[in-house]
């Protein structure tokens, strides 16, 4: 994964991207990202300085009446096919032995932030079971409890659907042994500092970049040794 970072070509891209994604353009906007990509900008500058505020803008402009649904619904498709064309340019063999497992909360459809986490944790080595929208707490307690992962990350973009985190960890710490659990997400930007460890969540922390960093601090690579005593 390239982190060297030239930001005005990245506002450039972003302003091209939006604009092909107003006027419904599908084809612009996925040539856009490929020239760019194939251009060397890296792949975080695309997911972080284009895809996601290009979003975040039509977002806005929806609030404001001035895009309608069907705008909205169609930039997001675009974007969710981007993702799943860059995801597997992201991806590395998984090396550290760990497994997240990634789930938005109860009612949370919202899902193109979690997918794009689960890229950056698959770039940094890590196996990930990407469960996507709404995932009931009682189901997403059952899974973990069958396939044992390190750590669970819970995303919520909408803020009146913050108590499904919560329920989500009340689930979580009947499991045995009980994950790590990160949260995020929209949701969390206007909490005050301490809620979600109030919660019950090991850490909250603001993107993916963070998320990746303080997971690979928490979980370093597993080693033989490891798998000798586990
Ligand atoms: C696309 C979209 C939708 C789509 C989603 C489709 C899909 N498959 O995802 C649909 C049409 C379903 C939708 C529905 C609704 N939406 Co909407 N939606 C959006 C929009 C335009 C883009 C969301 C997006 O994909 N952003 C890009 C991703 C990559 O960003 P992200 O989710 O923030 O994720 C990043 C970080 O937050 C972080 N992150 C995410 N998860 C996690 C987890 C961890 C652990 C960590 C560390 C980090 C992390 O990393 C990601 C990458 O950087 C936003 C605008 C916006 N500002 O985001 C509104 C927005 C989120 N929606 C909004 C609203 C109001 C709704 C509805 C209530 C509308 C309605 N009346 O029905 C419903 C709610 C549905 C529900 N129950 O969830 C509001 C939320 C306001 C609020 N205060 O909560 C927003 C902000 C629009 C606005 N400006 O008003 N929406």
């Amino acid at each position: 994964m390239r982190l060297v970072s030239t930001d005005v070509p990245a506002r450039d891209l972003h302003d091209d991207y939006l604009a092909a994604l107003l006027a419904a353009d599908s084809i612009r906007a996925r040539h856009l990202i490929d020239e760019a990509v194939n251009d060397g900008m890296p792949l975080t500058d695309v997911y972080l300085k284009v895809l996601q505020p290009a979003l975040e803008e039509i977002g806005q402009r929806w609030e404001a009446g001035e895009v309608t649904i069907a705008y909205e619904h169609q930039a997001t498709a675009i974007t969710q096919g981007i993702l799943g064309a860059l995801g597997p340019k992201m991806r590395v063999a998984p090396t550290s032995g760990r497994l997240a497992v990634l789930a938005c909360t109860p009612g949370e459809l919202h899902s193109l932030g979690v997918q794009m986490i689960g890229d950056f944790l698959e770039a940094s080595g890590w196996e990930v079971l990407l469960l996507g929208a709404s995932v009931p707490a009682s189901a997403l307690a059952g899974l973990v409890a069958d396939e044992s992962p390190d750590v669970v990350v819970l995303s919520t973009a909408t803020a009146g659907l913050l108590p499904g985190v919560e329920e989500s960890i009340a689930a979580l710490d009947e499991v045995e042994p009980r994950p790590f659990v990160a949260v995020g997400g929209r949701a969390w930007r206007s909490q005050p500092p301490g809620r979600a460890k109030e919660l019950g969540a090991d850490c909250c922390v603001p993107g993916p970049m963070e998320l990746a960093q303080t997971l690979s601090e928490r979980f370093p690579p597993l080693t033989d040794d490891d798998d000798e005593l586990g």
